[in-house]
């Protein structure tokens, strides 16, 4: 019998792939791709390390505000599942300045928007803290979304920093999100790893 740690998921290559500040100078829409949004320092760049299970693969760092453009990476898996993986900038950066903090919303928007290969999009929240103002306003923005695609986007809402609550308020603090967002809840650690099948499960779901 297999182990649950064999049947993780295994990616094979990982790389970056392309950054821009504006969707419209990344390079065409050619594969599947899965994005990750949130607020500054939740944790979506720690996400896409511990997905790819490349520690180095994505900057990340204790300060808010560090992934500034939109970034792209490409994953592929043992069986040659291949998707680009998009790191977005964070919103809700306090220290950002007036200038940086107007161009946020169209760059992110401007992305989620018209990208017609998007398959998915993982709203980040801290498994501490609940759906904002911010999170309702992106789900309103993905609901009302009118793109020339084959496949509606998949919404997925990511609780992050999972190990930082004990082990037996994890469910009930899903639950309450879930109900809250009215989302797919999937509880994460970039620390431990927790959530990384189920999240892959998921986004590969979401792109057949
Ligand atoms: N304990 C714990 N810490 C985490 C986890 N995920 C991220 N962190 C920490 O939180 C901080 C922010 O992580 P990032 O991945 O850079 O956050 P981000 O959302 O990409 O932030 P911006 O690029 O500023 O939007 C870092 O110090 C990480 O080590 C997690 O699952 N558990
Ligand atoms: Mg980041």
């Amino acid at each position: 019998m297999r182990s649950e740690k064999e049947s993780e998921p295994r990616v094979v290559h990982a790389e970056f792939y392309a950054g821009s500040v504006t969707a419209k100078q990344l390079p065409p829409p050619v594969m599947a791709e899965f994005a990750f949004a949130g607020r500054s320092n939740v944790g979506k760049s720690s996400l896409l390390n511990a997905l790819t299970q490349r520690n180095g693969l994505v900057r990340t760092s204790r300060t808010p505000g560090c992934t500034r453009q939109i970034n792209v990476f490409i994953a592929r898996l043992t069986d040659g599942f291949e998707a680009h993986l998009v790191d977005l900038p964070g919103y809700g950066f306090a220290a950002r300045s007036k200038a940086e903090k107007g161009e946020w919303g169209p760059m992110i928007e401007g992305y989620l928007g018209t990208r017609i290969t998007l398959r998915a999009l993982c709203i980040l929240i801290d498994v501490r803290r609940g759906p904002e103002k911010e999170e309702l306003q992106l789900i309103e923005f993905m609901r009302a979304r009118v793109v020339q695609s084959p496949k509606p986007v998949e919404l997925l809402l990511v609780a992050t920093k999972i190990d930082k609550i004990p082990a037996n308020e994890r469910k009930p603090a899903l639950a309450k999100l879930k109900q809250k967002s009215e989302l797919p809840v999937i509880g994460f650690s970039g620390e431990t790893g927790e959530g990384r099948k189920v999240l892959w499960d998921r986004l590969r779901g979401a792109a057949l």
